[in-house]
């Protein structure tokens, strides 16, 4: 691993050459320049009242703020309020494709369509909505006010949580984390961390996981539901990833940011007849759409276009002095691209009343009017081929890696038995013989505190080299996929033996891209998948699973590691701990949670530890589970078979080994 480098991928590595021969200041260079304050870092600092900050220092029993604030008290404050924005994000990214989809019911939204009806079939089913005798279109409209309900409803719980294994549902309710509805949770969380509100670190971290699981079984959940019925439920497709992706002779149109569904229409507006020949007509011989950060991931899913990478690619594919046109909407767009693009003749086009910026264009996206509005931002980009400056071009000139993606829990069933026969067995048979030792989620973002992509490709070479299943989404997806290691020839090259087997008897590589951050629910629901199937427990609790995100820097991804341990997945983030100035917090997220939930939450920030820790849960799992013990080369189908009382004891597996 080479941690000297800013980024690993070379097409980066080029365009920071670029950036320091311009004297341009990147995200890569302000990160070393500004050092994170310890204090904030480390989660001790309160700034919920104005008679601070105040600054927590000193012994864990001895540091408290003006009001008396202790420093366990403070720091769960700070990371429950990060978990309550990262749910609020993924959450109302979920609201607008269920408005969006309620107007496709309606006729109001006449560009979009129904594309998976089988889909929304399937949702009418979790959401307990009859579909006899009813319309697509009437199906779809009480499916779309159902989630829209989910947000403010008063009283029960959600209804997604009804798609968790029995025994997790039982967990939740028995420690009160059941969420109620979406917002309900966010707001209620603001307000028990204000000033004066909640004082006991345990009970406020006992919100932060209900928050958590209205955005893993709500807000996410029903985001990938929503997309996969308006644009299509994923299926692998081929395509390429790498800052190589823009095309010379082409008007290059990326589209940046989370929500899908004006991305969906600029798909469809840069191929039409009329939006070429308009290019034609300025010189260029098309229109190249690329993706970049989630909505890349989105539209790569489902209709193979290039992605130019994750998060820190963003200044970087201005830098080439090719992109024409920058669409941003929602979530992890730097401000800096704004006053980046001055220096060359991008434009940045805004396109939500939620996110505007300075110096950008605003257009602003309508459902109603989508193809018009579309085709407005198309014109405007090939408008501005003209103004490409030959002598500040600088191509990244590395070769886009080949991508194998679109892996939906949909698709990974009906790979392992057809459209009649899918199930999970062939999957959970395999981990039982021990050909997959486990399972590792790879998700989560880059942050330029690490050399770009370097933990990410490290774990997932070593993971599959140790037969671990690598699921992949986010910014981490984008790293391998970057990488290579997204093709079946990965598998053959690098995976052990086992997991060699099983990708050459199915036809997948052995690390699958699952798509956006959203779609971290199609993990929840492969695991409990695996668990319904039997063989390997009941719960998602106790799995050979794992979840990692190593070079985490947004709230979205808290949000998402504790509702993964809320689930029952225990978690590894990298980048340093929000938690670590207070040992109580510390002690809450790494032993009480497995009394609590059979998983735990850990910041580690080496990634030999991080892949050690992994490594040691998974066995510990299999362990527990009686099922043969993982050594590599050596396969069986026999079984040590749990008694009655082993079962109904629940025991739960430590990093240690020790029943709990
Ligand atoms: S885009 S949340 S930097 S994964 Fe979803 Fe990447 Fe993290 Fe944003």
């Amino acid at each position: 691993m080479r941690e000297d480098l800013k980024s690993v991928d070379p097409a980066a590595q080029v365009l920071l050459k670029v950036a320091e021969k311009k004297k341009i200041l990147t995200s890569f260079e302000r990160a070393e320049k500004l050092k994170p304050c310890p204090i904030g870092h480390e989660g001790a600092c309160c700034k919920v009242c104005h008679m601070g900050p105040c600054r927590l220092v000193g012994k864990e029993d001895e540091a408290a703020g003006v009001c008396g604030a202790t420093l366990p008290v403070v720091t769960a404050r700070n990371f429950a309020r990060m978990v309550a924005a990262g749910t609020a994000a993924h959450s109302d990214h979920a609201r607008d494709l269920a408005n969006t989809l309620l107007a496709v019911a309606r006729g109001e939204a006449k560009d979009f369509q129904i594309k998976d009806v089988r889909k929304l079939n399937r949702v009418a089913g979790y959401l307990g909505i009859n579909v006899e005798g009813k319309s697509v279109n009437k199906v779809a409209e009480d499916v779309a006010l159902k989630f829209l309900e989910q947000f403010g409803q008063q009283r029960g719980e959600l209804a997604y949580l009804s798609r968790a294994p029995k025994k997790r549902q039982e967990i939740w309710k028995k420690l009160g984390i059941a969420p109620r509805a979406i917002d309900r949770e966010c707001v209620e969380m603001l307000h028990r961390t204000a000033m004066g509100v909640d004082q006991e670190p345990n009970n406020i971290m006992l919100g932060a996981l209900r928050t958590s699981l209205a955005d893993g079984w709500g807000g996410s959940m029903m985001g990938t539901d929503i997309s996969d019925i308006l644009f299509g439920t994923p299926k692998p497709l081929k395509t390429k990833a790498s800052l190589d992706v823009f095309k010379e002779d082409h008007v290059n149109l990326v589209v940046h940011g989370h929500e899908p569904s004006f991305a969906e229409m600029l798909v469809q507006a840069q191929e039409d007849p009329e939006m070429v020949a308009y290019a034609k007509s300025k010189g260029a011989k098309g229109v190249n759409l690329v993706g970049m950060c989630c909505t890349a991931n989105e539209i790569l899913m489902r209709h193979g276009i290039p992605t130019a990478g994750g998060f820190l690619q963003q200044e970087l594919g201005i830098l080439t002095g090719m992109v024409e046109a920058m669409v941003v909407d929602v979530q992890c767009i730097m401000p800096a691209i704004s006053q980046l693009s001055k220096q060359y003749h991008t434009k940045i086009v805004t396109t939500t009343a939620k996110g505007k910026m300075i110096d950008a264009e605003h257009v602003e996206y309508d459902d109603h009017h989508a193809m018009d509005i579309a085709k407005k931002v198309v014109r405007l980009a090939i408008d501005n081929f003209q103004n490409r400056k030959k002598e500040s071009v600088s191509p990244a000139g590395i070769k886009a890696a080949d991508v194998i993606a679109g892996f939906s829990d949909e698709y990974i069933e009906y790979m392992q038995g057809g459209r009649y026969r899918g199930s999970y067995r062939p999957l959970n048979d395999a981990i039982i013989s021990g050909r997959i030792r486990g399972i590792v989620g790879l998700a989560g973002c880059n942050n330029p505190r690490i050399s770009q992509d370097s933990i990410h490709n490290f774990l997932t070479r070593e993971f599959i080299k140790n037969d671990v299943l690598v699921v992949q989404t986010g910014c981490s997806a984008m790293a391998s996929a970057k990488a290579g290691y997204m093709t079946p020839e990965n598998a053959l090259e690098n995976a052990g033996q086992g997991l060699r087997e099983v990708c050459e008897a199915i036809g997948i590589p052995p690390v699958l891209h699952l798509g956006s951050c959203v779609d971290n629910s199609r993990i929840l629901t492969i695991a409990s998948n695996i668990a319904n199937e039997g063989g390997l427990g009941d719960d998602i609790g106790g799995l050979p699973a794992v979840g990692i995100a190593p070079e985490w820097m947004s709230e979205k991804a808290i949000a998402i590691g504790t509702y993964f341990a809320a689930s029952g997945v225990p978690v590894i983030f990298g980048a340093g701990s929000p938690v670590k100035a207070s040992k109580t917090l510390r002690d809450i997220m790494e032993n009480k949670w497995w009394e609590m939930m059979n998983a735990a939450f850990y910041f580690e920030e080496d990634p030999g530890k991080m892949l050690e820790l992994a490594l040691k849960m998974i066995d510990a799992a299999r362990e527990k589970l009686k099922i043969r013990k993982y050594e590599p080369g050596r396969f069986g189908t026999e079984r040590v078979l749990m008694d009655m009382a082993a079962r109904r004891g629940g025991t739960f597996a430590t990093p240690h080994g020790v029943d709990v």
